[in-house]
């Protein structure tokens, strides 16, 4: 368990400028301290807002087992040798990290530990405080004001959670792989729809022009508001081919928006929904304090029991916090 912050509540500028150091102790506590709510987490967050706005933040995701924690690997060290530093943010992981491919890989394992240049993090904190998509937006920004080139992020792309996490990245990655059953029609519309970029993994196998061919289909049918067309890049990440590719792709998209003047209006419509985001969070959690311990069972038993109505109960907590105000 990694100690958070609270012992440096409030936060001074020397913690910042810690952090701005690139020490990855204070790194790791300072992720923590937002993702658990520790002591003084939205005075750090305010203190480094400031410093944030630099990383390019790519989110990966793609079904179980399709090689994202592979690409991301191979990703990594094709930055790393390009002199960028990295920040790897593994979300709700169904093989955590440790046993998974990144660090799985002993000797992979070894290089990115003596490599500061490399940060991984990650997050399986699904039911906390403010939901999946808060923690790891906040722990973003954390890296983010750390002075990170580059952040990953990595979803298994199963639930809602995962399609709201990778779709505020600067760019989307979207990964499949041949042979997933009935194919690229299976895959939730919603992640086909938030793709930058579509990856083919595992392409070693057979039935990749098979997938291709069904990206190319369902692309047909979409028109994106930013005109852009998201290459289809085949990659076998487990020996690295494609990664080149891949990478070059992710910096034409980014060209791309930079030329047609996107840049700020994909920040402003990403603000937009963490925005409505973070007040829905906050007033549900002022709304909450309104309650003392097991009112809320109280409250719908009565509602259950047809006792109360629900309208006129919620229209009541909605005053009293307007009035408290
Ligand atoms: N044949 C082949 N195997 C691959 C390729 N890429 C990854 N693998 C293997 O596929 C397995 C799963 O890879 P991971 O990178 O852990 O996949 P993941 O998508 O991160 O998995 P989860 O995080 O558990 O959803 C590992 O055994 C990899 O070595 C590839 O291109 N070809
Ligand atoms: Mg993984």
């Amino acid at each position: 368990m990694i100690a958070t912050l609270s012992c440096l509540a409030p936060f001074s500028t020397t913690v910042v400028d810690r952090l701005r150091s690139g020490d990855a102790r204070v790194l790791a506590q300072a992720i923590s301290t937002v993702e658990n709510r520790g002591a003084g987490w939205s005075d750090l967050l305010k203190a480094l807002f400031p410093h944030t706005g630099r990383a390019r933040v790519i989110g990966m995701t793609g079904p179980p087992g399709a090689g994202k924690s592979t690409l991301v690997d191979q990703l990594a060290k094709h930055y790393r040798k390009k002199g960028q530093t990295v920040g790897i943010i593994a979300v709700d992981p169904t093989s955590p990290y440790t046993g998974g491919a990144i660090l799985g890989d002993r000797i992979r394992m070894q290089d990115h530990y003596s490599d500061p240049g490399i940060f991984i993090r990650s997050m399986a904190t699904r039911g906390s405080l403010g939901g999946l998509a808060r923690a790891t937006a906040d722990a973003a920004t954390v890296l983010d004001a750390s002075g990170r080139d580059l952040i990953m992020i990595e979803t298994v792309g199963v639930g809602q959670d995962e399609v709201d996490i990778v779709r505020l990245a600067d760019v989307t990655i979207v990964i499949l792989v041949p042979g997933m059953g009935d194919d690229v029609q299976t895959i939730k519309a919603g992640i086909m729809e938030i793709a930058d970029i579509f990856v083919i993994n595992k392409s070693d196998r057979e039935g990749a022009e098979r997938v291709e061919r069904e990206i190319r289909a369902l692309q047909s049918l979409v028109t994106r508001h930013d005109l852009w067309t998201p290459p289809i890049v085949k990659t076998v990440a487990s020996d690295g081919m494609g990664t080149e590719e891949l990478a070059e792709a992710i910096a034409n998209y980014g060209a791309y928006l930079k030329k047609e003047n996107l840049v700020l209006k994909k920040n402003v419509e990403n603000w937009q929904e963490r925005l409505v985001e973070m007040l829905r969070d906050a007033l549900l959690e002022k709304a909450r304090s309104q309650f003392v311990d097991g009112s809320v069972a109280r409250y719908a038993a009565e509602v259950a029991e047809h006792k109360r109505d629900p309208y006129t109960l919620v229209e009541e907590i909605v005053s009293k916090m307007e009035k408290s105000a």
